[in-house]
């Protein structure tokens, strides 16, 4: 029988690379197991950084998953005792991940997941402002700036030891030798404004 929905909801951990947000969300993962709960934890087939079938934190810290390409996928695993759906990355799925995610939650099932608000850009990072939006939770943590330790905000994608230009594809899957955590004021990405805006002092 389906459950009533008052037990689901969306929380979103979100934030910069090198934030924590996969440790946050096997935290949460853990946490809910000591209360037994039924848990499937998924992640995108895409990001093959650590290891396949395991969901791993830059401390270590490990829980096995679900590797999938499509979305609908989860379907086939979960079944009626599932009450939590774990996500990370989720940035890297299709957008059709709001509907089942949506479906989820309306069935009682709570949806924990983490992904990155922006890309190396500092633009929204594709579906996800509209995740943001439809949760009932956010949390959005910081890292630490690389250059000048202020809380970094951003995500520096380096290429060739340079800032990556605007136009760079946005996916490139990487940690530490692609990408640094900066401040707003460190981060830096070649562009060409569209409007030519003067301070009028
Ligand atoms: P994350 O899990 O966000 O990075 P992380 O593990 O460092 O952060 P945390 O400690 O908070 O969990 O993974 C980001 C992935 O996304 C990584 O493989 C690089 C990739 N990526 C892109 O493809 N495009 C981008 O614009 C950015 C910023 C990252
Ligand atoms: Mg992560």
């Amino acid at each position: 029988m389906a459950k009533s929905y008052k037990n689901g909801g969306i929380e979103v951990i979100t934030g910069p690379m090198f934030a924590g947000k996969t440790e946050e969300l096997l935290r949460r993962v853990r946490r809910l197991q000591f209360a037994k709960k039924n848990i499937v934890v998924f992640k995108p087939a895409l990001d093959d950084r650590y290891a396949l079938n395991e969901v791993v934190s830059h401390d270590k810290s490990r829980t096995k998953s679900v590797n999938i390409v499509s979305p609908s996928e989860i379907f086939t695993h979960i079944d009626e005792h599932t009450d939590v759906v774990a996500i990370d990355e989720i940035q890297f799925l299709t957008e059709d991940v709001l509907e089942v995610v949506e479906f989820m939650v309306n069935h009682g099932i709570l949806v924990i997941v983490s992904g990155l608000d922006t890309d190396f850009r500092g633009e929204p990072f594709t579906f996800m402002p509209k995740l943001l939006a439809k949760a009932e939770n956010v949390l959005k943590l910081s890292a630490v700036c690389v250059k000048c330790g202020a809380p970094a905000t951003k995500t520096q994608r380096i290429v060739d030891g340079k800032p990556a230009k605007y136009h760079d594809p946005i996916v490139l899957i990487g940690a530490s030798e692609s990408y640094e955590a900066r401040c707003r004021s460190c981060h830096k990405v070649y562009y060409k404004p569209k409007l030519k805006l003067e301070l009028p002092w």
